[in-house]
């Protein structure tokens, strides 16, 4: 008797069951990062009326100024993790669930290949399409295919474990990955790959549609083909006996999984601050080190500007703010202070004096969304160099004269590192024009390695400071403290 036929390993069984905690937190999560902006596009500038699906009731008023954060939809617990209007947490769910799944995974196939057990799963003759086929038919039609069809998998089972495992999961990673603002900025040809973020955002749900579809019958077909004797293989690697054990342990583990989804949202949503902290232990460092790494080389043609840009962040409603931009902001001026050698204010005179740079970028919402813009401005680099900051000096604090969700000024931090990028711009100009005020005038920042919210409008200061955790709620700016988003953000 071969090694492999001597039932299922240990490591089979257990990498299997971890797959099913962390798949569903992947879904649950992946719905709630979908219900921030529940409409889905085939191009990459998300213009209203062109979406191919919209999950949710809401109408995009064409009279009065539209932002994404009005068409964020709240989810039931039981579905989305961790429920609510909760985008920040469902992020750190979603990304700490898919490293533990990669590592998990990643043990699975370099064990299926080190110990043989892959010949019981990789087809080798095309006869299995034939007898596939064979085996749908008779699924169907509701028949049982004998046991002589197992060895120790129906032929259909084989090629559709085969399909998820070496097909759809990697596809997932993938088109994950090309929605990444890093990736994207960086390899700007792996993102067009899949013909750009929206492509990539609609063919990442597609994938997680085919996997439930995939869970779905694949539960069915457990039961329909002999629960207590499938239960026996998945639990104690055998169905020789003890198959009244195995079910017990088995529905016992898919009860404490279904329990640790229930009780991991409901601490999310009561002490969401913990679960932020906790979480970025696991995801801070690699989002950290993509973000620091990823250099933007994005120049798209003017061509491929988007006709409608979304807006999201309503412009200041202050009279001091109606005065400025009826005067064309001859008043503004942008203060940087702090940790720096020469602190100093600048005119919108001044900041038009520096060297100018333009750029043709895709903007990535955290929500979803995406446009492309060309931006002009000086590079942030220019002001550092008047400025000089100290060698403490780790963050540029951006401070916005506008408030927050929590009624305080927007603000955030951006790591000196990326501060020094290129591509990293104070921009007064969209698309060859002075910005208009939905969009930031006078002043925005842009940095196009991150997410959009990152890149703060109507700035009125930089402060230069050696750690953030100090200010405010501590977690990097007002998305991090109100929101619970990360503060790195190159996903
Ligand atoms: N001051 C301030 N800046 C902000 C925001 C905001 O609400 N207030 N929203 C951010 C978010 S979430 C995004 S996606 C971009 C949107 O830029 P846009 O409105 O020009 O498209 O601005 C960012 N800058
Ligand atoms: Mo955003």
């Amino acid at each position: 008797m071969s090694h492999a036929a001597l039932g299922f390993p240990v490591w089979i069984r257990a990498t299997h069951w971890i797959n099913v905690l962390f798949i569903g937190f992947l879904i649950r999560a992946g719905i709630q990062i979908l219900a921030a902006y529940p409409r889905l596009y085939w191009n990459v500038h998300c213009t209203p009326g062109t979406e191919w699906l919209t999950l949710t009731k809401k109408v995009i008023p064409k009279d009065r100024l539209w932002t994404a954060l009005d068409t964020e939809e709240a989810v039931p617990s039981w579905l989305a993790q961790p429920g609510g209007n909760n985008l920040g947490m469902g992020r750190h769910w979603h990304f700490s669930a898919a490293l533990c799944w990669v590592l998990n995974g990643l043990v699975y196939v370099i064990l299926l290949f080190a110990t043989g057990e892959w010949t019981r799963l990789i087809p080798t003759s095309w006869a299995i399409f034939p007898a596939a086929w064979h085996t749908l038919v008779t699924y169907v039609t509701l028949g049982q295919p004998p046991a002589s069809a197992f060895h120790p998998f129906d032929p259909l089972q084989q090629l559709a474990y085969v399909a998820v495992i070496f097909g759809l999961a990697p596809f997932l990673i993938l088109t994950g990955a090309a929605q990444s603002p890093a990736i994207e900025a960086q390899f700007p040809r792996y993102a067009w790959l899949f013909g750009g973020r929206q492509r990539a955002r609609s063919l990442h749900f597609l994938g997680l549609a085919a996997f439930v579809v995939f869970i779905i019958m694949h539960t069915a077909l457990v039961v329909y083909t002999g629960f207590s004797h499938n239960m026996g293989n998945m639990i104690l690697g055998q169905s020789t006996h003890d198959q009244g054990r195995a079910v017990a342990i088995g529905l016992s583990l898919i009860a404490l999984i279904l329990l640790t989804f229930g009780l991991t949202s409901w601490y999310s949503r009561s002490a969401p601050r913990h679960v932020q902290r906790a979480l970025s232990l696991l995801i801070g460092p690699p989002m950290r080190a993509l973000t620091l790494r990823a250099r933007s080389r994005q120049q798209y043609p003017t061509s491929a500007i988007s006709p409608y840009f979304i807006v999201n962040g309503r412009p200041p409603e202050t009279p001091e703010y109606e005065r400025m931009q009826r005067d064309d902001f001859k008043d503004w001026r942008i203060e940087v202070r702090g940790l720096v050698a020469h602190s100093r204010s600048f005119s919108l005179a001044e900041v038009r004096a520096l060297p100018k740079q333009t750029q043709v970028t895709v903007h990535h919402c955290i929500q979803g969304w995406s446009g492309i813009a060309q931006w002009g401005g000086p590079p942030v680099s220019a002001i550092l160099a008047l400025c000089e900051p100290l060698p403490t000096a780790r963050y540029a604090i951006f401070h916005s004269s506008n408030i927050d969700t929590s009624n305080r000024p927007f603000y955030e931090a951006l790591d000196l590192r990326l501060a020094m990028h290129p591509q990293t711009l104070l921009a007064y100009e969209m698309n060859n024009a002075p910005l208009t005020a939905p969009h930031g005038a006078p002043l925005r920042l842009r940095v196009e390695t991150l997410l959009g919210f990152k890149m703060v409008k109507w700035v009125c200061a930089i402060e230069f400071v050696a750690d953030y955790r100090a200010i405010r709620d501590g977690q990097g700016g007002s998305r991090e403290d109100n929101m619970y988003y990360e503060e790195s953000v190159g996903i």
